[in-house]
């Protein structure tokens, strides 16, 4: 039977803008000066995970305890050196392909949504200039559970009106294919086949990807 689709979620950094690389030099400059070890495969653990835990899991690595303040200061410091690579961002950064589907599916009527963890996500859009192509917008500041909690998506269809079984949610993370998953919703992951193994299936990029691939993919 045709898999009958109600609405799509698209999470941000990883999905449509490539924003992990500016997290990682951040968060890289940061554990450096708490003499903290941090390579790749530390950022991988951290795509789609909250700011605070995304510092949790560096101070945990290099057994550090730090107060309060101090943990919202680093918090502050990692986000200003963010900041200043996502305030260039230009729309030429959108990863190919991301666009045009967006448009095939809202021209299909169906639902669309941005699903991130985010607070940044809402100058991330306006930098890229697609705010306006989301029916309703879900992230960091509007959730109070990081993924792998289903929160932000279920927050998302709920917006749009739609059945999580009836609506596809594309990630980059583990941590966010697991939240989908946990919220019922089938997930397309956007990038490794090994590292989003419980994905329903995986997808290069959205160049050339169309509503119909989707489906037939799920069906
Ligand atoms: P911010 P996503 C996530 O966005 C990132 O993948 C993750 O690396 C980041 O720590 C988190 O947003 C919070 O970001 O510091 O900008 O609030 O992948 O869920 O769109
Ligand atoms: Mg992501």
């Amino acid at each position: 039977m045709a898999f009958e689709l109600q609405a799509c979620l698209f999470d941000l950094d990883g999905v449509i803008v490539d924003t992990a690389k500016y997290h990682f030099t951040a968060w890289q400059r940061l554990a450096e000066e708490l003499g903290v070890p941090f390579d790749h495969a530390d950022n991988e653990q951290l795509k789609g995970v909250s700011r605070v835990d995304s510092l949790e899991y560096i101070l945990r690595k290099g057994s550090l305890e730090l107060d309060n303040d101090t943990k919202v200061r680093l918090m502050d410091r990692k986000n200003d050196w963010y900041l200043a690579q996502v305030e260039a961002m230009q729309p030429d950064e959108l990863f190919p392909g991301v666009v045009a589907f967006i448009d095939e599916l809202r021209a299909a009527g169906v639902g669309v949504a941005l699903g991130s963890s985010s607070k940044n996500a809402p100058l991330i859009l306006d930098r890229c200039r697609i705010a306006d192509r989301f029916d309703a917008i879900i992230d960091g500041n509007s959730i109070t559970f990081s993924k792998p909690d289903p929160e932000v998506f279920l927050k998302g269809a709920d917006a749009l009106g739609s059945e999580p079984d009836r609506t596809v949610v594309f990630e980059d993370a583990v941590s966010g294919v697991q939240a989908a998953l946990n919220g019922g919703f089938r997930v397309v992951g956007i990038g490794d086949a090994e590292t989003l193994s419980q994905a329903d299936f995986i997808l290069d990029g959205f160049d050339g990807f169309t509503m119909e691939g989707l489906v037939d993919r799920l069906s």
